[in-house]
């Protein structure tokens, strides 16, 4: 007899339950998603009723819609996935085997200062592994989602990463937080700019992952971000074909990360500009 398998035994019976699963977590995230940025576009169209927005830290905006957006998304998940486990940017959360993460409003700055560019990022983790990702951009109402091993789509329409070959002509969003020193952004700016591609920073680090997943974008990257921020759209570019980084890797999920989405053919460069920068 050749010995057991070692680990748990899956059926036929259990994967295509867990399929089925997936599905109806993929179709409740983006219902979610779009019922949250209908509350988010809301109060961002009549934001001088909202109560003066605070910071969390330094050049870290908060608004109340931050924490009204995440209830909401929190109690559809909980009603239809009571086991699952959240993790969100403004309450915080726990970890299990299913666990969703839950950016409210990626790019607050934005939404508190009245700049029409922020997102709602909603992605789910099952046994270490991002399965689906969902972003919505209620201004332009555009909704990308990706599934694992289901390609990335943008209001339904399959999306992918620019093929951009030479840094030269490549337009990369360098993301930027307090939570680095100053001086290794600065560092990692030059260094793009010296390698001849064309650097921004517009606010949202979700929003910057779908546009390098549509091929808006070439690459996006920043020193350090959260899972928050990063998931959804991190597997939107991957399944749009590009490079990403290990996100996960050392506890990433509760830490935070540096990453790195890009077309293939700019990961080595952008890679070693990242790596040289973050020492400074
Ligand atoms: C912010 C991002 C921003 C990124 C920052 C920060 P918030 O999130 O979207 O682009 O550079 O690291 O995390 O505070 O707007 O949700």
């Amino acid at each position: 007899m050749p010995p057991e398998p070692a680990g748990p035994r899956v059926s036929g019976l259990d994967v295509a339950m867990n399929a089925s699963n997936c599905d109806r977590r993929l179709a409740l995230g983006c219902a979610v998603a779009r019922e949250a940025g209908t509350l988010a576009l809301a109060a961002f169209r009549d934001r001088s009723q909202l109560p003066p927005h605070t910071f969390k830290g330094h050049q870290d905006y908060l608004t109340a819609t931050d924490a009204e957006v995440e209830r909401l998304v929190r109690n559809r998940i909980a009603a239809a996935f009571p086991a699952d486990s959240v993790f969100g940017e403004e309450a915080g959360g726990s970890f299990g085997s299913d666990t969703w993460v839950v950016d409210p409003i990626d790019g607050t700055a934005n939404f508190a200062r009245g700049i029409p560019h922020f997102c709602i990022s909603i992605a789910f983790v099952q046994n270490g592994r991002t399965e689906l990702g969902v972003i919505y951009q209620p201004v332009t109402d555009e909704l990308y989602t990706a599934r694992r091993g289901g390609g990335a789509v943008l209001n339904g329409r399959t999306i992918s990463v620019s093929g951009m070959v030479s840094v030269s002509h490549a337009i990369v969003e360098a993301g930027w937080s307090t939570r680095r020193p100053l001086g290794a952004y600065i560092a990692l700016v030059e260094r793009l700019f010296a390698a001849g591609a064309q650097v921004q920073r517009a606010g949202s680090g979700a929003l910057g992952l779908a546009y390098v997943a549509d091929g808006r974008l070439d690459a996006y990257c920043e020193l350090h971000t959260n899972a928050w921020d990063a998931l959804a759209g991190l597997l939107l570019v991957e399944e749009a074909g590009g490079t990403i980084n290990d996100f996960l890797a050392n506890d990433g999920l509760r830490r935070g990360n540096p990453v790195l989405a890009c077309t293939p053919a700019l990961k080595d460069i952008l890679s070693e500009a990242m790596s040289q920068s973050a020492s400074r």
